[in-house]
């Protein structure tokens, strides 16, 4: 079976992937970026979500020889036109300190009422070849931001994102549920038939 790399060492998102992609019928040997421990971290010094998921798709492209799957993705937020944006998983500036994210954003925006509490989480999803062959598509989840943290699903910012006609946060939310209309979700089922195309 061909082997596909998941190019992402945050355990929720593989844990996502995995069912996303095995939802979609792909027919592929799925293994997460943390089974080549030796190869480094990428430097992610793009400016928008889609240049930070190429980054890192074609990183572990070229590093191991086999095609690559990517993300980056974020929540943005209305009032602070877009932030923290692709700074989401370093928002207190410590790289994937979910909890420290999270309580600085209701902090900066204690004083925020409910009718102006939008934003959206986002997700570039990136294909790379190892000849440098490359696919990068989007996906979006609208939504408003709770005062108060609510469940224990999912990751990152899910208990405190409300998506638009839903009543529970994304951490009330089955993985099913979440998966089926998450910005993540979109954006990967998009590329699916991409994958099919150019990897088999
Ligand atoms: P990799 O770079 O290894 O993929 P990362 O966590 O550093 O892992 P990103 O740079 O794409 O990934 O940052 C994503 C951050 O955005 C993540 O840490 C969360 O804080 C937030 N985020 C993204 N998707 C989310 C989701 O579905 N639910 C909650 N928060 C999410």
């Amino acid at each position: 079976m061909k082997r596909l790399i998941l190019a992402t060492r945050n355990a929720g998102k593989i844990t996502e992937l995995h069912a996303i992609l095995a939802d979609a019928g792909l027919d592929l040997d799925l293994v997460g970026a943390d089974a080549y421990p030796d190869i480094p971290d990428v430097k992610e010094t793009g400016v928008t979500f889609a240049e930070n998921a190429l980054l890192k798709a074609h990183a572990l492209a070229r590093a191991t020889g086999l095609p690559a799957v990517a993300d980056d993705s974020g929540l943005c937020v209305d009032v602070l036109g877009g932030a923290p944006g692709i700074f989401s998983a370093r928002w207190s500036g410590t790289h994937g300190d979910d909890q420290a994210n999270l309580d600085l954003l209701l902090a900066q925006l204690g004083d925020i009422d409910t009718p102006h509490r939008g934003a959206y989480f986002a997700c570039a999803a990136a294909l790379a070849l190892p000849d440098g062959t490359e696919r990068v598509v989007e996906g979006r989840l609208n939504g408003i931001l709770r005062h108060t943290p609510s469940g224990t699903n999912g990751f990152g910012y899910d208990p405190i994102l409300q998506p638009d006609g839903e009543t529970r946060t994304c951490a009330e939310l089955t993985p099913a549920e979440k998966n089926a209309i998450s910005h993540r979700g979109k954006a990967f089922r998009a590329l699916v038939p991409v994958v099919r195309e150019l990897v088999g």
